[in-house]
């Protein structure tokens, strides 16, 4: 990588500080190196928290809590809006930095500052539709209705495979709701997250917001262990596996915090004999080797319909000839690098089983090696014949591997997709209104999210995201998500003369 400009635009050095309470960095003791997948070079050091820093970043965002619930909501949504503003200023360098330090390509790199914006502009507006219900009361001369009301700190933990657009979800959408927010990212891509705190908190500064709105720790998984456990934090958000989450949950629960866990999927497109192939393909194509098969909504298992199964793998054999390997920041590659040696080694031992239970390559897998791959991080996406009872198929590895299995009926196909313990995303391709009523019905896909003529990855931020099951049951950023980001407040008012009790009960003395 020759050009390192939009490190400088960024604001980011060679060793940066990796804590902050928002304009505010704390020199910490401990260090931790950000490596690029692309080419294997060091982009920066981060300095990273030890225990007393993050006691002094809580004790700053519960002090700042208190101020920031005051701001009016429409008046926090103005402040998220020039944060929008922001982040549109520095949507290439931004998009570059995520491509060059997570691996994905660029252009899903500025699509992810590109949903970092839409989440800003959906809680900007969001700052005034902050509202409950009201209800008639059963006894006279009262009055019924329910308020929302601010939690206090809000944790969000964020995996590395989308490092700036998940913090946002929830960090725009808290600090909407009178929120403030504590995040820990993935130590495996902490320059983004560095950048990104240096943009929010330069317009939290301009708008002389108080220390603490806004925060940081970067650190170790440790640091995530210690905020599930902290009751000080009434709210974890966590994206991650399902071993992260479920260790999240427990801790959590044992203080009765409140959870939104976003987890592993394991999805699946539906391809009926009555699909238009080509939607198929695309939506195949780009949902199994997309961010290199390390989205959580990435397309896992294929189930096609008999009649069109040979066929269709020869569309998808020859459409993965056409995919470009590589350096994601140039134009035209298709899949980058896998985040790190461990995900390489996770790909292979895959392959491995897949091997060993009989399982049929119908694209080769393998690790790529020669020019432009001396990082050790590129792999080739492979497709795989499977048996859907297989055991590596019931698994989520975080690469571009695709399973393909056939089925003879659409309920069979359901099956199938259901039969798996997460239940993130799915899709059906089809143009008969029958079979996609029916996979949308109750009876159909199980999944937080069910798409029809599309594949699973690629949500757009305006609708509850989020899975069943092994997902983890959480929804983040559209919809009325908000509302897990705020505590709800029944008020019953008696503006009587008496005192008449619910359910008709007499107490009279
Ligand atoms: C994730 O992989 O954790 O729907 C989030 C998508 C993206 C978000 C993925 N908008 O694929």
């Amino acid at each position: 990588m020759s050009n390192i400009d939009f490190l400088k635009v960024l604001g980011l050095e060679d060793l940066n500080q990796g804590v902050s309470t928002g304009n505010d960095w704390m020199m910490t003791s401990d260090e931790i190196e950000s490596m690029s997948p692309v080419d294997g070079r060091r982009i920066g050091t981060v300095r990273v928290a030890g225990l007393d820093d993050y006691e002094r970043v809580i004790k700053t965002a519960e002090k700042a809590f208190l101020e920031w619930r005051q701001v009016p909501a429409p008046k926090r949504g103005d402040i998220i809006r020039q944060m929008a503003d922001a982040f549109r200023k520095y949507k290439q360098e931004l998009g570059t930095l995520i491509s060059y330090e997570m691996g994905k390509s660029l252009q899903e790199g500025l699509g992810e500052v590109q949903e970092v914006i839409d989440v800003c502009d959906f809680a900007s507006g969001l700052s005034r539709q902050i509202y409950g219900l009201t209800m008639h009361s059963e006894r006279p001369d009262h009055r019924m209705y329910e308020q929302y009301h601010p939690l206090g700190i809000v944790g969000v933990i964020t995996a590395f495979n989308f490092p700036a657009a998940v913090w946002s979800w929830n960090t725009m959408l808290a600090l909407v709701c009178g929120d403030v927010a504590v995040w820990k990212p993935s130590h495996k891509v902490l320059m983004t997250a560095t950048a990104c705190q240096k943009i929010a908190a330069h317009v939290l500064k301009e708008n002389n917001i108080p220390e603490g709105v806004c925060s940081l720790v970067c650190g170790a998984n440790d640091i995530g262990e210690i905020m599930a456990k902290d009751k000080r934090i009434p709210l974890i958000s966590a994206t991650g596996s399902t071993a992260m989450g479920r260790k999240v949950a427990v801790a959590v629960g044992e203080r009765l915090g409140k959870t939104l866990l976003e987890l592993g999927g394991n999805n699946a497109i539906i391809i009926t004999e009555n699909a238009d192939l080509n939607i198929a393909l695309h939506a195949s194509v780009f949902g199994a080797i997309g961010t290199a098969g390390q989205r959580c909504t990435t397309t896992r298992r294929l189930i096609i319909h008999s009649s069109i199964f040979e066929d269709f793998k020869i569309k998808l054999i020859n459409a993965y000839k056409q995919v470009k390997i590589g350096d994601p920041l140039l134009e035209g590659v298709h899949m980058g690098p896998l985040i790190d040696q461990a995900a390489v080694q996770n790909y292979l031992h895959a392959l491995e089983e897949c091997k060993v239970q009989g399982a049929q390559f119908i694209v080769e897998g393998g690790v790529l090696e020669g020019v432009g791959y001396e990082s050790g991080c590129y792999v080739k996406p492979c497709i795989i014949e499977v048996q859907p009872d297989f055991a590596i198929v019931q698994k989520e590895t975080f690469a571009p591997l695709l399973y393909v299995m056939q089925y003879d009926t659409l309920a069979e196909a359901i099956a199938i997709q259901n039969g798996v313990s997460q239940g993130l995303s799915s899709g059906l391709i089809s143009l008969n209104i029958r079979e996609t009523e029916f996979f949308l019905s109750h009876a159909g896909s199980d999944c937080g999210i069910a798409n029809v003529n599309i594949g699973t990855s690629g949500a757009e931020i305006g609708g509850a995201f989020g899975g069943e099951k092994d997902s983890g049951g959480g929804r983040e950023s559209g919809s009325d998500s908000w509302k897990v980001y705020m505590r709800r407040q029944t008020n019953t008012i008696n503006y009587g003369t008496g005192l008449p009790l619910a359910q008709g009960i007499k107490f009279d003395f």
